[in-house]
C-alpha cells in the first residue's frame, strides 16, 4: 500500500513538473493560446505587482518580454513573426512605425482613462490626435554622477565628458540616437542632424571619447552605477532617479547645451491577437493610483496629472524630473529621420563600438 501511494506521489509530482515546463515554453514563444495578452516593454520599466493586479482584475495571462533600445525594438517588430498586443516605443521610433504601418488605431472609446493625461503631452507631432499612441512615461537623457568618484569635479555640459580627469570613469547606455545626440549636442548640433560632415564630424568626436568610456552597456547599466563600478553614465531620466535613491553620492544633470526630450507611448501593433485585452491593459495603466505606483516604482516623469497629484511633493517639485519651461526649451525631441538616415546613425554608432572593442 505504501508503496502504492509512493508512485501515486511521483507520478503527481513528474506531471507538475511536466505541466509547468510546458507552460514555460509557451511563455518564451509569445504563447497566443486563451485570454492571453503579449506585451513589449523597455526593461525595468512596470512596477510587476501591477502585472499581477491587472492579471487579477481583468483574467487575462500577460507573456512579457523586454528590450533595451528603440533600434532592438523596431528591428525585431519590422521582421515580424512577433505577436505582441501591446509595445512601448519613444516618439520618433512611434512615426516610424505609423510610417511603416506596423501599428494599429486605438479606440479611444475604450480608453476613458485618457482624461488623466495632462494635455501637453497630447497631439504631439509624432502621432497627431493620438491616433496611434498614449503616453506611458516622459523623460530626458543626462549624466548621472558620483561625486565621491569624481574628486569634486562635477559635470555641468556634455563637453565636459571629454575631460582627461575623467579617464575610464563613464559608461554610456547602448543606443544609437542617445549616444550620437550627445556627441552632436555637444559640438554645439542638433541631435536631429543629416549633414554628412557634421556626422562624420560627431563619430570622430565620439572616437575621442573613448579613453574615458569604460563601457557601453543596457540595464545593467543602473546596478553597474549604484555599485560604483564607475563615477559617470549617460543615461535616461529616470533610471538615473531609480540609483539616486539608493546611493546619495549619485546626482543627475540635464547637460547645459541642451539634450534629448523623449515620449514613451503604448501602442498596439498590427499583429496582435489580443485588441481588446491591449485596450484595456492601457485604459487599467492609466488609472491614477495605478499610475502613480507604477511611476513611483519606475522612477521616470509621469504625463498623467491625477496621477501626479497623488505622488509626494519632493518627487513633483524636483526640477531634475520636471524640469521647467528654461530647460526643457533647450531640449529636442528626435525627430524621424527616415529609414536610411536612421540606419546611418547605427552605422556610425557600430563604427564606435567597434573601435571601443
Ligand atoms: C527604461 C528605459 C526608459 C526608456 N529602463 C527611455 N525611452
Amino acid at each position: 500500500m505504501k508503496k502504492l501511494i509512493q508512485l501515486f506521489v511521483t507520478i503527481f509530482l513528474i506531471s507538475g513538473v511536466i505541466l509547468f515546463a510546458l507552460n514555460r515554453l509557451n511563455a518564451t514563444q509569445g504563447y497566443s493560446g486563451g485570454n492571453v495578452l503579449n506585451i513589449y516593454n523597455w526593461g525595468d520599466y512596470i512596477d510587476p505587482d501591477l502585472i499581477d493586479q491587472f492579471e487579477e482584475e481583468s483574467g487575462i495571462k500577460v507573456v512579457y518580454q523586454t528590450f533595451d533600445s528603440n533600434e532592438a525594438m523596431l528591428t525585431k517588430i519590422e521582421q515580424g513573426g512577433t505577436t505582441y498586443d501591446i509595445a512601448v516605443p519613444s516618439d520618433y521610433a512611434i512615426a516610424k512605425m505609423i510610417e511603416e504601418d506596423l501599428v494599429i488605431p486605438i479606440d479611444k472609446s475604450k480608453i476613458p482613462n485618457l482624461k488623466h493625461i495632462d494635455d501637453r503631452f497630447l497631439d504631439l507631432p509624432f502621432d497627431p490626435g493620438n491616433q496611434y499612441s498614449i503616453p506611458y512615461f516622459w523623460g530626458t537623457v543626462g549624466i548621472v554622477y558620483n561625486q565621491k568618484l569624481l574628486d569634486g569635479k562635477e559635470p555641468t555640459s556634455w563637453e565636459d565628458l571629454w575631460d582627461p580627469a575623467f579617464k575610464n570613469q563613464i559608461l554610456l547606455a547602448d543606443g544609437a540616437r542617445e549616444v550620437m545626440g550627445m556627441s552632436l549636442n555637444s559640438l554645439g548640433y542638433s541631435l536631429n542632424e543629416t549633414d554628412e560632415d557634421k556626422l562624420q564630424e560627431a563619430k570622430a568626436n565620439l572616437m575621442d571619447l573613448t579613453p574615458n568610456v569604460k563601457a557601453i552597456v543596457g540595464d545593467e547599466i543602473k546596478l553597474l552605477l549604484a555599485n560604483e563600478e564607475a563615477g559617470i553614465g549617460v543615461v535616461w531620466s529616470g533610471d538615473a532617479n531609480e540609483i539616486m535613491s539608493e546611493n546619495e553620492d549619485l546626482n543627475y544633470v540635464i547637460p547645459s547645451e541642451g539634450s534629448n526630450v523623449w515620449f514613451d507611448n503604448v501602442v498596439i501593433p498590427k499583429t496582435a491577437e489580443n485588441v481588446e485585452g491591449a485596450h484595456a491593459f492601457i485604459n487599467f495603466m492609466l488609472r491614477p493610483d495605478i499610475a502613480a505606483k507604477n511611476t513611483d516604482y519606475v522612477g521616470y516623469s509621469t504625463p498623467n496629472k491625477d496621477a501626479l497629484k497623488l505622488l509626494d511633493a519632493e518627487v513633483r517639485e524636483d526640477e531634475r524630473f520636471y524640469p521647467d519651461k528654461a530647460v526643457t526649451d533647450t531640449l529636442e525631441v528626435y525627430k524621424n529621420l527616415g529609414k536610411k538616415m536612421l540606419a546611418h546613425y547605427n552605422e556610425l554608432f557600430l563604427e564606435f563600438k567597434m573601435h571601443k572593442k
